[in-house]
């Protein structure tokens, strides 16, 4: 029915798809990283049986059981596991980077975290979990609580009956395993990094408190916004919407759902936020006892024919693509706020970029974040990858979920200006079908976006055409383009490629690249996997890409090398995808120079 719903692109389909809890601006909250013990589990034996041959309750390492404490009493009982005893893992991280043995464990791992909360009575607890890939399935003293599908988005749980003052047990099973019905499927071009790759945190509010919140500026030059009240007092609540740098001061009641809209002509004073001036306002939400502080930068972004409008001017995106991955000679995908800030800031300062593509799938909150505040346009992205069930109405339902709790998370980013509903999928009848109604649930939750996806190109000679039927779903075209790299083409001919696509619509060039090994150099020769020659591709790119009347942006694959079990040349690549500008350690290639060159001296029609 939700998903009927939803294709009507009704009010209420878009608040069947809300998360049901996002406490996304809230500070104020226990951190339990740190270390945490774990147990491996690869036949799944805590969560199944065979014959009932297994007395499962030897081995689930879920239970609330003081294990060593029994094994000291005399009787029958045993146990396979301790997770009390067990080996230690620093979290959030994932477990491929950190122990040798676990490098290509693809499976069950269960989590253990022992903490002590404060009990306030009269208030609730809950856990949120920022990411854990890819199937988690949680258990706080001994009882399920939770459980979670999809890598990169955000899940909380209540707590508040469940929770101890003492001694709580928090369990998490985390499976990675990805399978014809997962999102993505099985085989991609990035490292498997399982585990509990971002922070998990214990919140505690007032008995009714706001859930959600959120503000933006329209093309009619209003901030409207609205609040989300939960809990037993939701209902005809006054909700007050504060910006004090700009005198704004708002008052709304909850209607009977418990929410409050905010509608008002956005001061004369208000500094928009753009790349040049990333301008953010603390903007102070209160109810009753409770109050969320978020920082918010106001913007408009539209687009007008071939042009992309932000605040109303033309904006050509200066940007490259990247992965959730830090500059490390190991990385566990830890993206904390230095390792964002490093990242992001070799686009900004170093590229003189003004645009991340934040491939393939959500990135971490912090990075999205760091992108307002750096000033970066982004492109943010569904893992709909190459394949995956396009028959299967769960596996599209699966991907409006992470769809939606993707947008209710960063949709105060002022960053955030595209929303991507896939990368390179495959031209057929079904996959369009899926496509088009992702985009109408995109347009659904959220209006104030443009949607776009990274297609595939068809070669006719020197020509390059587009025939995609999921064109017409679009705001604005991407495509993916190898010319030069995969394939045979010299790079005087790839400078010589026409395009033939739509006039009427903006394209990015959302992925272009080739591999280089840094330190490769091979000024005479110039053969693929060279410094040289990566360098060489990117001004021959260039070079064809100044002939494309409506490019409107570039985000080339990718800004660091990064883990990939795909690319095993044992000269050149050594499992790292080479076609980083900057090496895994942060070493610039000649590339990047030509890359930050070309940036520095194009013309934009900035505002
Ligand atoms: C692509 C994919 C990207 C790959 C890249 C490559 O088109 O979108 O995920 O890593 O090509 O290196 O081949």
């Amino acid at each position: 029915i939700a998903l009927l719903a939803v294709v009507a692109g009704t009010a209420s389909a878009a608040d069947a798809l809300r998360p049901p809890l996002l406490l996304t601006a809230r500070t104020a909250a226990q951190d339990l990283g740190g270390t945490w013990t774990y147990s491996k589990d690869y036949y799944r034996t805590s969560l199944t049986d065979i014959n009932g041959w297994v007395a499962k309750s030897r081995m689930q390492r879920f239970r609330d059981v003081d294990v060593a404490a029994e094994e000291k009493k005399s009787g029958p009982a045993f146990f396979e596991f301790d997770l009390d005893r067990g080996p230690t893992m620093t979290l959030p991280g994932a477990w491929n980077s950190a122990v040798p043995e676990l490098r290509w464990y693809d499976g069950l791992i269960w989590f253990q975290r022992r903490f002590d909360a404060k009990l306030v009575p009269g208030q609730r607890s809950f856990l949120r979990f920022e990411a854990v890939n890819y199937r988690a399935s949680v258990y706080l003293n001994g009882k399920p609580i939770a459980q979670h599908e999809g890598g990169f988005t955000p899940f909380v749980v209540e707590v508040t009956d469940t929770l101890r003052a003492l001694g709580n047990r928090l369990v998490v099973g985390v499976d990675s395993k990805h399978d014809a019905q997962s999102i993505p499927g099985e085989i991609t071009d990035w490292d498997l990094y399982g585990g509990i790759t971002r922070p998990v945190k214990l919140i505690r509010t007032p008995a009714t408190f706001i859930d959600d919140a959120t503000l933006r500026l329209n093309d009619a030059g209003r901030l409207v916004g609205s609040a989300q009240l939960n809990g037993p007092q939701s209902a005809n609540q006054s909700v007050t919407l504060r910006i004090a740098a700009l005198g704004v001061t708002l008052q709304a009641r909850t209607d009977a759902n418990g929410e409050a809209r905010f509608d008002t002509p956005a001061p004369a004073s208000l500094k928009r936020w753009s790349p040049e001036a990333p301008t953010l306002y603390d903007v102070d939400f209160e109810a009753g006892a409770d109050r969320v502080r978020d920082r918010i930068g106001f913007r408009t972004i539209a687009v007008r024919g071939s042009d992309l409008l932000l605040n109303g001017q033309p904006v050509f995106l200066k940007g490259i693509s990247l992965h959730e991955e830090e500059i490390a000679p190991n990385p566990a995908r830890r993206l904390d706020e230095a390792a964002a800030r490093r990242l992001l800031g070799e686009v900004k300062h170093g590229l003189h970029g003004n645009y991340v593509r934040l491939s393939h799938y959500p990135h971490n909150e912090t990075m999205l974040r760091m992108a307002d505040e750096l000033g970066l346009l982004v492109w943010s992205e569904i893992p709909v990858y190459w394949t995956v069930d396009w028959d299967n109405p769960a596996v599209l339902d699966k991907a409006r979920r992470m769809q939606a709790e993707t947008i209710y998370r960063d949709r105060n980013r002022a960053a955030l200006v595209l929303w991507s509903i896939g990368n390179e999928t495959p031209v057929a009848d079904n996959r369009t079908r899926f496509h088009a109604a992702l985009a109408q649930t995109v347009r659904a939750l959220d209006d104030s976006r443009l949607v776009s996806a990274a297609l595939l190109v068809e070669r006719k000679g020197d020509v390059i055409q587009l025939a995609d039927p999921l064109l017409a779903a679009l705001d604005v075209i991407a495509v993916n383009t190898y010319a030069g790299w995969y394939g045979d083409d010299t790079l005087d001919r790839v400078a010589r490629l026409r395009w033939d696509v739509p006039a009427d619509k903006p394209l990015l060039f959302s992925e272009f690249g080739a591999d280089a090994q840094t330190g490769f150099r091979d000024a005479t020769l110039r053969r693929k996997f060279s410094e040289d020659y990566q360098a060489d591709y990117y001004r021959a790119t260039l070079a064809m890409a100044a002939q494309v009347p409506t490019l409107r942006g570039l985000s080339p694959w990718v800004l660091k090398d990064f883990r990939s079990p795909r690319r095993e040349h044992p000269v050149f690549q050594q499992g790292w995808n080479r076609k980083g500008l900057i090496s895994e350690t942060g070493q610039r290639k000649l590339a990047f120079t030509v890359l930050a060159n070309h940036y520095k001296n194009l013309s934009s029609p900035l505002p």
